[in-house]
Order: C-alpha cells, then structure tokens, then sequence
C-alpha cells in the first residue's frame, strides 16, 4: 500500500523536477543543462517525497505540494553543487558521476547553484497547484529562513570551522540540527503548509525533522565510514562514528528515528506512509 504511494510520489517529483527546471534556450541551452546535470543524477528524493507524505498526511492532496517538494530538492541540489568545489569539501565526485564543477568548471558551478536556489523562489511564488498566495508566503518564509544563515548555511559554517579540528558531540549535534534537519524540517513543514494544516500539525512536523534529520546524517556517516572516497576523513572532520564509535552511533539513529516517529502521533493513521518512510530511511544502504 505504502509502497504503491511512495513510487508514484517518487515518478511525479522527477517528472516535476525536469519539468519545473528554468526554460534557458538558444545562447542559455547549456545553462539547461548544467542545472539538468545535477538535478536528474540519481539523488534518493528524500526531501520532497517528505514534502508530498507531509501534505498527504495532513489531509491535504499531494499534488498541490509539487512545486514546493521542487523548490526544496533545487535548494539541495544546489547545496551539493557547492559542498563538493574546491573552497568547500573539494569532492570531484557526486553520485558516481564528476561533481559539478568538474564537469562545467568552477565559476560555471557557483552559477549553477545560484540559478538553482534562485529558482526554488520563483518555483514556490510562481507554481502551479492549489494553494494560496498566503500559502506561497509561508512556505518561502520557512524555505528562505531554514536554508540561510540561521539554518543549512549557518551549519555549513560551523563544519567548515571545524575542518581539521576536532569536534565533540555537542558540536556535531548542534551543526546537524542546523546544515542537515533545517532543510528537511523546510520540506515537512511546506509540505503541511500546502495541505493548510493547522500549528499542532505544523509543530509535530517539525520535531518530526529534527530527530529523523539528525538520524539521517548519523546513517550517512555510517554509510560512509568504509568509503574509501569519504571526503570527511580527507578533510580531518569528525563524525558520529570517530566520536561515538560505530556500534553507539548506530543506536543513536535507531534512537532519533524513534522520536521522529512518535511525534507523527498528531497524525494519527494518517501518518502510516510516514512512519513507513521513516524505517525505510533507518535501513537504507546509500
Ligand atoms: C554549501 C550552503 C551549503 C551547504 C552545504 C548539503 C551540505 C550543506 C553539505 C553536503 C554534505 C553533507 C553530508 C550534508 C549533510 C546532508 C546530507 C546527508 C546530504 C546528502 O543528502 P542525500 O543523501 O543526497 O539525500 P542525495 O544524493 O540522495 O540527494
């Protein structure tokens, strides 16, 4: 059933990616395809699929949520455009395939982060589906606030901070709270803005995101704890597993999953796709 959901969710948003991406043509084409480059590289969709099970969720039809699952997957699009350059993490891999800059060169690869955050705006003021201009306001007031300084790029700066300097648990709390959760705390929350759901709602989502967010970041630290082309250990950065040990931090996002999923009480039966998703999340293997 939860299967039958998540798959026709998932063939919508990359239906809605490719088709929502800006329309450069003639002098512009290469343009198209660079953000296209990176937007369809296999990325899990992990983001706006939690934007559409939010919506859903909340009572409201997923459909409706499209544009803003879009503008969250562009904002991280664009975040991993600009991890992976030389002044950043320095990756000249994603996903298998050469990072952005690798591809297109740097400044080209700045430029294509910046269209694309641009663009998650003109996505939430501009796109289709049923919701009110209100609406559109609130989801670009969360979005802009969670991905800014206070949220994913004030994360990004405490994690460039830390490069080659050791970092304790708290710290590594605090700055995955901020540079990985705030941006899947923006697409649980827009998704419940785009069903119009009530604060309780609203509020449950968020504690939602912050645990499954800081579950979710741990997993990838365990993910890549026996990755060769790990760019953490290159870097000198601190992970759950060098602070914690693998087999405490693979209780730790057992833990925080479970907390994510009891705050989805305020859903009652309807968050099952939820709780689903969130298990699916725990076990995953990339
Ligand atoms: C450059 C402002 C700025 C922020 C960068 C996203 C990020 C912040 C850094 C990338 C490195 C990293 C480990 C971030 C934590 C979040 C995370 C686990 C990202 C990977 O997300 P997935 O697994 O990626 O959803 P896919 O490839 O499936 O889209």
């Amino acid at each position: 059933m939860a299967d039958a959901l998540f798959t026709e969710m998932l063939q919508s948003v990359e239906r809605a990616v490719t088709e929502n991406a800006p329309r450069a043509e003639g002098l512009l084409a290469p343009v198209r395809d660079m953000l296209l480059y990176s937007l369809e590289s296999g990325g899990k969709r992990v983001r706006p699929l939690l934007a559409l099970l939010f919506c859903d969720a909340a009572g409201g039809d997923w459909q409706n949520a499209l544009p803003f699952a879009c503008a969250v997957e562009y904002v991280h699009t664009y975040s991993l455009i600009h991890d992976d350059l030389p002044c950043m993490d320095n990756d000249d891999f994603r996903r298998g395939r050469p990072s952005s800059h690798k591809q297109f060169g740097e400044a080209n690869a700045l430029l294509a982060g910046d269209a694309l955050l641009t663009h998650a705006f003109y996505l939430i003021a501009a796109g289709e589906g049923n919701v009110s201009p209100a609406q559109r306001v609130r989801a670009a007031k969360e979005l802009s606030r969670l991905a800014g300084a206070e949220g994913m790029v004030g994360g990004q700066y405490i994690d460039l901070a830390y490069e080659n300097k050791e970092a304790g648990g708290e710290v590594l709390f605090a700055m995955d709270r901020l540079k990985t959760a705030c941006l899947i705390e923006a697409a649980c929350v827009m998704g419940c803005i785009a069903a119009g759901a009530d604060e309780e709602k609203i509020n449950a989502a968020r504690d939602f995101a912050v645990n499954l967010g800081l579950a979710f970041q741990i997993k990838d630290d365990l993910l890549e704890y026996n990755d060769e082309a790990n760019s953490d250990v290159k870097n000198g950065k601190s992970t759950y597993v060098s602070v914690f040990g693998f087999e405490k931090a693979e209780a730790l996002t057992a833990q925080f999953t479970e907390k994510a999923v009891a705050a989805l009480g305020a859903f009652g039966e309807n968050g099952e796709a939820l709780r689903t998703f969130a298990g699916k999340l725990l076990n995953r293997t990339k």
